[in-house]
């Protein structure tokens, strides 16, 4: 015993003194607002997670809130107050069996509505997913979404999926559900056809599939974002988006025998070639291993390398058997802001044993991942079982937390205990492009977005604006954090939007700091401002003279670019929301 724990502290003084900086995290649940099982479960039944959590920042004051669901027990509703801590708000779910969740500005208000969907009894008490407004006192109403169009289609609901599918710059919605016995349709789609109205679209395409999870990427880099849809006990399908609403099955883009029985995809860029790779864990109990040492499916990880080559490199990174248990969630972020995604990977032992911990994979430069054993996050031993994790920064100070939520437990927080004072970080808010003040064609909705910062070197670090890991719950999270290493200085902020718009920022980002791009409220063309009563501060010429300038073109035809100056401190943000008192 003392020769282990011997070895752990030298290990842990390792990681504090010398080069590997392993992050430490500590438990703040209790201390930063996170409500106990008493408080918010009617019963602590052993499935009381669903597999992921949105985190989004639903008022606009720039800090991320969240919406969490208890499955069959109730859902939590926190508001981040800006200094770290949360502040619960009861969404009055205790009697629904709440599955997945999703949060978007759907009617472009600059205020997030929230979904949570619900199960439907093995199809015999089919449901509508349940709705979520707030006013500006931060009052929760919830509704059948009648509102906008909705609330018909009654449904197995599992999975709620926003995403612009026709490149209009508002996002339309797809219910992705488990299939009622008996009937051919199982999926909805359904087109936003602006301010926030739905409308059932027919014929799609994928109404009929029976796997439910969904990734969404624009994997032929035409502009439209193609959906990979996948499930822990099936064959994952490619449907590729056309700009409108049709889909078109593909077999050959993706190697998809490797995503078959998929239970969880990360979809990021690992090794930092400024393109996208899918980690996908397929923590499948597969009956002819039950007799090996691990009877899980392998992971894989798809390195996309360009020009549709698309290569499985997880056995070369150590990635592709984690443990003799299930890894079961994924969510991402740079802990250590050493420039590269790390991964952290739930274990769920089924209750069939004790509790195991989860897993930290820190990214060593793209090349291997370490297994980072004393993370602080311990949890063996619990009548608990790994589930669900999302990696975010949740007080903006510069370094990624974990927020998790375990299997017959509560939703824990976990602040950052690592000095990474001398490696710089940037933080990015996304909002729509700037330039559709001036052309209301250049609209797009930030979901989906794939962001680029460039250092002096010209290396590249790339993020998307979606979700760290996906399973049930789709997250939105549009600041997104980049840890940069020993970068000094920022040269250009690239980001790719949906349907073919690019936005080139360059000058005025400073290191350690957050740079705001875009719009974050929606005004006509010509007006611009939180009350769009202002004439937009912008130049449709080549030159900025010397203010950062934002520079917006069609990805196929950079010559027809418009330019938009901003003068520092030019971009309005929503007012920080007064937090709600009580519902
Ligand atoms: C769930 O937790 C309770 C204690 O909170 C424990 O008594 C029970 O055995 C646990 N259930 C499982 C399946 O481990
Ligand atoms: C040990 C350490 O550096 N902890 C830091 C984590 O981040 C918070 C918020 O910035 C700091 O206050 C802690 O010092
Ligand atoms: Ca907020
Ligand atoms: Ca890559």
């Amino acid at each position: 015993m003392g020769r282990g724990l011997g070895l752990g502290v030298a290990l842990v003084l390792v990681g504090l003194v010398c080069c590997a900086k392993l992050p430490l995290f500590r438990d703040v649940s209790q201390k930063n607002g996170i409500q106990g099982l008493e408080e918010n479960h009617r019963r602590v039944p052993h499935a009381s997670k669903y597999d992921g959590a949105t985190i989004a920042d639903l008022d606009g004051d720039g800090f991320y809130d969240m919406v969490l669901s208890n499955h069959g027990n109730n859902a939590e509703w926190y508001w981040s107050t800006g200094q770290g801590s949360f502040e619960s708000a009861d969404p009055h779910m205790r009697h629904f069996d709440v599955h997945g969740t999703a949060a978007a500005d759907i009617n472009n208000d600059g205020k997030m509505e929230a979904i949570l969907t619900i199960g439907g009894s093995r199809g015999s008490k089919p449901s509508v997913p349940m709705w979520f407004t707030f006013d500006a006192s931060g009052k929760i109403e919830r509704t059948r979404g009648e509102e906008y169009g909705l609330g018909q289609e009654s449904m197995r609901g599992r999975v709620a999926s926003f995403v612009d599918i026709d490149n209009d710059g508002d996002l339309d919605l797809i219910y992705t559900n488990k299939p009622i016995p008996g009937e051919l349709r199982v999926h909805l789609v359904y087109e936003n056809t602006g301010d926030g109205q739905f409308v059932l679209r027919e014929d799609t395409g994928i109404e009929t599939l029976e796997v439910y999870k969904i990734v969404m990427m624009d994997i032929d880099e035409d502009g439209n974002t193609d959906i990979l849809f996948f499930h822990s006990y099936r064959e994952s399908e490619l449907y590729m988006g056309t700009g409108g609403f049709k889909f078109i099955r593909n077999e050959n883009l993706l190697p998809l025998e490797l995503l078959h029985y998929a239970h969880c995809i990360a979809v990021m860029d690992y090794d930092n070639d400024g393109d996208l790779d899918l980690f996908v864990v397929r923590g499948r109990n597969a009956p002819a291993r039950a007799e090996l040492e691990n009877p899980f499916l392998e992971n894989t990880l798809i390195e996309n390398r360009g020009n549709g080559v698309f290569v499985n490199v997880a056995e070369e990174k150590g990635l592709n058997v984690l443990t003799g248990y299930r890894p079961y969630h994924v969510t991402y972020g740079d802990f250590n802001n050493d420039g590269y995604l790390d991964l952290y990977v739930t274990i769920s032992t089924e209750f069939r044993s004790a509790r195991k911990n989860d897993l930290l994979l820190l990214n060593e430069k793209g090349v291997s991942f370490k297994k980072g054993l004393y993370h602080g996050i311990r949890a063996e031993g619990l009548p608990e079982d790994g589930n669900s994790a999302i990696a975010f920064d949740f007080n903006m100070d510069g370094k990624v937390e974990l927020l998790t939520g375990n299997r017959n437990s509560t939703w824990r927080l976990y602040e950052n205990m690592t000095d990474l004072s001398d490696r710089s970080y940037l933080t990015v808010r996304v909002g729509r492009p700037s330039a559709t003040e001036l052309d209301s064609g250049l609209d797009r909705n930030p979901l989906g977005a794939v962001v680029k910062v460039y250092n002096w070197r010209g290396e590249v670090f790339t993020r998307q604006v979606a979700t760290p890991g996906r399973s049930h719950a789709q997250a939105y999270m549009d600041t997104l954090h980049f840890g940069l290493m020993h970068t000094a200085k920022i040269d250009r902020i690239v980001v790719e939007y949906t349907g073919g718009i690019t936005l080139v920022r360059q000058g005025n980002s400073r290191i350690n700091s957050e740079v705001i791009i875009g719009r974050f409220f929606h005004c006509p063309p010509g007006l611009t401002g939180r009350d769009c009563d202002r004439k937009p501060v912008c130049d449709v010429t080549s030159r900025c003279n010397g203010r950062g300038c934002e520079r917006v073109f069609y990805s196929k035809c950079e010559a027809c670019g418009s330019y938009f100056c901003l003068a520092p401190g030019e971009e309005p943000l929503a007012e920080p929301h007064r937090r709600p008192g009580a519902l």
